[in-house]
C-alpha cells in the first residue's frame, strides 16, 4: 500500500495544508522542488507524523496508490504549468491533479482540457483561509469535472472547515469555475478591506478617536448580527497592539501604502469583459494602487490643501452612522460581487448555486461572517434573485439606514476624507434604485458625433432612431425661439 494522497510545494500554503491532510487520517507523500525545504519540513513539523518525504518527482509519483491524487500549491502562473509538464509523463490513466493556487481562471480552463485530453484529470480548486486556513480548515473551491470532484469529496470534506450547515466545500462548477469563484472571493475581500479601512480613517480623522477607543468600537461592532465577521475581529485586535520599541499603537507604525496583486486586478478585468458594475470593489483596488505612490502623496500634501473644519458633533452619534455606513455599503459590495459570479455563471456556463456559494465561505476563509448566512438564506429562498439589494434581508436595512450612510459620505467630502469605496457603495444604490438615469444624453451624444443610434422611451425596445442634430428644423431651441 501506497500513500493515498500526494502535494508538491512546501511553502506557507502546502506545508500547512499537508498538516492538515495528514491530521484527518490521510497517508501523504510531499515533495518540493528545492530539497532543503522538504528537509526542514520533515525535520520539524513534519516528526513523528505520517508523511512519506520525496527528493524526486519519479519517486513521489511511484510512493502513491491509483489512481493518484495530486494536489500542487506552487507559484501560480508558469510554476503550476512547469510541474504538470513534469508530472504528466509520469502519471497514468485516471490520475488527478489538483491546483489549489490562485491560479486565474483561464489558465484553469486551459489545463482541464489539456490534461483530460491524455486521460488524465485536473480539478482547479480555490483556497482561501492563508496560513492558519489550511492547517485548521480551509474554505475549498474545486471546479472541474464533477465525477473528478466525486473522488477527492471524502477528502476535502474532512479537511476543510466546518460551520453548522456542513464543511465549507462544495463542488462549484466545471472548467476554471472554482477558481473564477475564488477570484470574485478575493474581490470581495478586497472591498471588505477598504469599507473597514474608510470606517477607520473616518472615526480617527474626523472623530478623533484612539486606537485604545477605535479598539472598543470594534470589537462592540464584532459583537453584532450584521457585522460580525474575522475582518472585523482582527481589525479590533490590530488597534490593541502596542509596539514594544516605541510604546505607540503598531498600526500607526505601519506604512500606508499597500500592494495589489492578482486577483483583485482580475475580478476588475473580468467584470469590465462581463459588463457588470462592480464598482466598490474597482474602488477598493484603486484605493491600493494610489496609496502605493507614497512619496508622491507626500508631496502633493504640501501644495494640495484640502478643506480645514473642525468636528463638533457627537463621537458616539457618530460611530453608530459610520457603522450604518459599513453595513449599507458592504450589502452593496457583496450585491457586485454575487452579480459578478451570477452573470458568469450564466456566460460560462458554471451553472453556480449563489446560496452554497454563499455557504462555504462562512467558515475558514478571509470573509467568513455571519452576514453569510442572510445571502445563503436570499437565494434559498429566490434562486432568481435579480440583485441581493432587492432580498427582503437588506431592503428594509439599507432603506432605514441610507440617511446615516449619506451623512457620513457627505461628512467625508465635507472634511476632505477620501472614502471611495463608501462612495461607490452609494453610488452603486442610487444608480440601481433609479428608474431614470442620464444616459439619455450620453446616447444622444454618441448619436450626434458617431450616428450610433437610440432607443427612445415611446417606442419598443429594440427599435433603434437616428437623428440629424446639425439640421436646424423648427423643433430645435433655436427655431421655437420666437
Ligand atoms: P508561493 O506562491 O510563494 O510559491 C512557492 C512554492 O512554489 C515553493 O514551494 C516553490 O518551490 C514552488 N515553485 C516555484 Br516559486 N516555482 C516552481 C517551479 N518552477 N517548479 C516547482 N515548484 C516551484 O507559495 P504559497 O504562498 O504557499 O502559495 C501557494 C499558492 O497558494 C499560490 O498560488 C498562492 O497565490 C495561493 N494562496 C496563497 C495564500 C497565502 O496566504 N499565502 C492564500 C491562498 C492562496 P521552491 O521552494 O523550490 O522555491
Amino acid at each position: 500500500m501506497g500513500q493515498s494522497f500526494g502535494l508538491i510545494g512546501l511553502a506557507v500554503m502546502g506545508e500547512n495544508l499537508a498538516l492538515n491532510v495528514e491530521r484527518n487520517g490521510f497517508p501523504i507523500s510531499v515533495y518540493n522542488r528545492t530539497a532543503s525545504v522538504t528537509e526542514k519540513f520533515m525535520a520539524t513539523r513534519a516528526q513523528g507524523k505520517n508523511f512519506k518525504a520525496t527528493y524526486t518527482l519519479q519517486e513521489f509519483v511511484e510512493s502513491l496508490d491509483r489512481p493518484r491524487k495530486i494536489l500542487i500549491m506552487v507559484k501560480a502562473g508558469g510554476p503550476v504549468d512547469a510541474v504538470i509538464e513534469q508530472l504528466k509523463p509520469l502519471l497514468n490513466e485516471g490520475d488527478m491533479i489538483i491546483d489549489g493556487g490562485n491560479s486565474l481562471y483561464t489558465d484553469t480552463e486551459r489545463r482541464v482540457k489539456d490534461i483530460e485530453a491524455v486521460g488524465l484529470r485536473f480539478i482547479g480548486m480555490g483556497v482561501s483561509g492563508g496560513e492558519e486556513g489550511a492547517l485548521n480548515g480551509p474554505s475549498l473551491m474545486p471546479g472541474g469535472t464533477e465525477a473528478a470532484y466525486r473522488e477527492i469529496e471524502s477528502i476535502v470534506t474532512k479537511i476543510a472547515a466546518q460551520v453548522d450547515d456542513g464543511p465549507c466545500v462544495t463542488y462549484i462548477g466545471p472548467g476554471g469555475s472554482g477558481h473564477y469563484v475564488k477570484m470574485v472571493h478575493n474581490g470581495i475581500e478586497y472591498g471588505d478591506m477598504q469599507l473597514i479601512a474608510e470606517a477607520y480613517d473616518i472615526l480617527k480623522s474626523i472623530g478623533e478617536l484612539s486606537a485604545a477607543k477605535l479598539h472598543e468600537v470594534f470589537t462592540e461592532w464584532n459583537t453584532t448580527d450584521e457585522l460580525n465577521s474575522f475582518l472585523i475581529e482582527i481589525t479590533a485586535d490590530i488597534f490593541k497592539k502596542i509596539d514594544s520599541e516605541t510604546g505607540q499603537p503598531l498600526v500607526d507604525l505601519i506604512l500606508d501604502a499597500a500592494g495589489q496583486k492578482g486577483t483583485g486586478r482580475w475580478t476588475v478585468e473580468t467584470a469590465l469583459e462581463l459588463g457588470v458594475s462592480i464598482p466598490t470593489i474597482i474602488a477598493a483596488v484603486n484605493a491600493r494602487i494610489i496609496s502605493s505612490i507614497k512619496e508622491e502623496r507626500v508631496a502633493a500634501s504640501k501644495e494640495l490643501l484640502g478643506p480645514s473644519v473642525k468636528f463638533e458633533g457627537d463621537a458616539n452619534e457618530l460611530v453608530n452612522k459610520v457603522r450604518d455606513a459599513l453595513y449599507c455599503s458592504k450589502i452593496c459590495s457583496y450585491a457586485q460581487g454575487m452579480a459578478l459570479l451570477g452573470k458568469a455563471s450564466k456566460e460560462f456556463g458554471y451553472n453556480l448555486d449563489l446560496g452554497e456559494t454563499a455557504r462555504i465561505w462562512k467558515g475558514g476563509c478571509i470573509i467568513r461572517a455571519g452576514f453569510l448566512n442572510k445571502i445563503k438564506h436570499a437565494y434559498d429562498e429566490n434562486p432568481d434573485l435579480p440583485n441581493l439589494l432587492l432580498a427582503p434581508e437588506f431592503k428594509q436595512t439599507i432603506l432605514d439606514r441610507q440617511a446615516a450612510w449619506r451623512d457620513v459620505v457627505m461628512m467625508a467630502a465635507q472634511f476632505g476624507i477620501p472614502v471611495p469605496a463608501f462612495s461607490a457603495s452609494l453610488d452603486y444604490f442610487d444608480s440601481y434604485r433609479r428608474s431614470v438615469l442620464p444616459q439619455n444624453l450620453t446616447q444622444a451624444q454618441r448619436d450626434y458625433f458617431g450616428a450610433h443610434t437610440f432607443e427612445r422611451v415611446d417606442k419598443p425596445r429594440g427599435e433603434f432612431s437616428h437623428a440629424d442634430w446639425m439640421a436646424a428644423d423648427e423643433r430645435t431651441l433655436a427655431g421655437t425661439g420666437s
